[in-house]
């Protein structure tokens, strides 16, 4: 479970590049981090993160998608 507040945290922490996306080399550049967004968002791997929820198509993920996909996973306090 995580507060949008904790989300955004984490978004930022992710978001090495600081372009306001997660891409999939940046999830995987922070293993621990990325652990955390798939226990949140109920996925395996930041592949499967992205199949599911990727909704734009642009090989990474937004604030916005990621928020989505933790509340369908019910885990948004
Ligand atoms: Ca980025
Ligand atoms: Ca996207």
């Amino acid at each position: 479970m995580a507060t949008e507040q904790e989300l955004q945290s984490l978004f930022n922490k992710l978001d090495l590049d600081q372009d306001g996306k997660v891409s999939i080399n940046e999830l995987f550049f922070s293993p621990g981090l990325s652990a955390v967004i798939s226990a949140e968002t109920g996925t395996s791997s930041p592949r499967e993160l992205l199949a599911q929820y990727d909704s734009d198509e642009d090989g990474s993920i937004t604030f916005e998608e990621l928020k989505q996909a933790v509340e369908k996973a019910s885990n948004l306090t």
